[in-house]
């Protein structure tokens, strides 16, 4: 039986705030993850996630398989689409895309993805999943076919984080996208978390200390960060969580 959700309830539940290292199956090789495992091992991380929007079949089980060997953080799937589903990860984020219209990222691919499921050994965790605008474009836009919302429209983002919670999920992941230019501000953060009663995770252009800090202080509990290590590794160096 993996623990992977009560794990994060009891974490935040004595005060701590979460690290998640985002790895892209689509732009990460294999053959770097003994170097680059060691160092999230190293670091302040607490989770590992792995996902992207356009994954090549096999890749990501391939990659987690390699990730499992070097680390005892969870790996945790946040999967673009049904064929990044494998066992050899601890839990999957069951994502909704529930800031946007697309009934196929609302419920389809989910669908889809049952028989997959099927008798495996992976914690399935239902997740609402908001795209907020950030500046340009995202990956996340252009595949899922939705708009992402609009800063500036709090109230909505607060009530469409709380109807996932009402509705049953059990995190709910604030992106503004892989890369943003403008990460998730922290009026919206705050406003949402005041809401909820559900674990908030936030990601999206998270590139310094300052920023990262800022999220948690808004009320973040965990905080995805991906393109920061991707480009400058030695980010983890000055990353710590006070
Ligand atoms: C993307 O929220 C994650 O889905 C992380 O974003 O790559 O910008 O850190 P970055």
């Amino acid at each position: 039986m993996k623990t992977v959700y009560k794990d994060i309830i009891t974490a935040i539940d004595s005060g701590k705030k979460l690290l998640a290292v985002l790895i892209d199956p689509d732009k990460f090789a294999v053959e770097s993850v003994p170097e680059f495992i060691t160092k999230v091992n190293a670091s302040v991380a607490t989770h590992i996630f792995v996902g992207g929007s356009a994954v090549e079949d096999d890749a990501t089980h391939i990659l987690v398989e390699a990730i499992k060997t070097y680390t005892s953080l969870p790996v945790v799937l946040f999967p673009g689409d049904v064929t990044q589903i494998t066992e050899k990860a601890d839990a999957l984020l069951f994502l909704s895309l529930i800031s946007g219209r697309n009934p196929e990222y609302l419920i389809g691919k989910h669908v889809a993805s049952v028989s997959k499921l099927h008798g495996l050994d992976l914690e399935v965790i239902p997740t609402g999943y908001l795209l907020i605008e950030n500046g340009k474009e995202t990956a996340v836009q252009r595949v899922t076919e939705t708009n992402p919302m609009l800063r500036a429209d709090i109230q909505k983002i607060v009530d469409t984080a709380k109807a996932g919670e009402l509705l049953g999920m059990k995190l709910i992941y604030l992106e503004a996208g892989s890369g943003a230019v403008h990460p998730i501000t922290s009026e919206i953060i705050t406003s949402v978390k005041t809401e909820l009663n559900i674990p908030l995770i936030v990601g999206g252009g998270i590139r310094s200390k300052e920023q990262l800090q800022l999220a948690y202080n808004s009320g973040a509990d965990m905080v995805v960060i991906g393109t920061a290590l991707e480009e400058d590794e030695s980010f983890f160096n000055n990353v710590a969580i006070s």
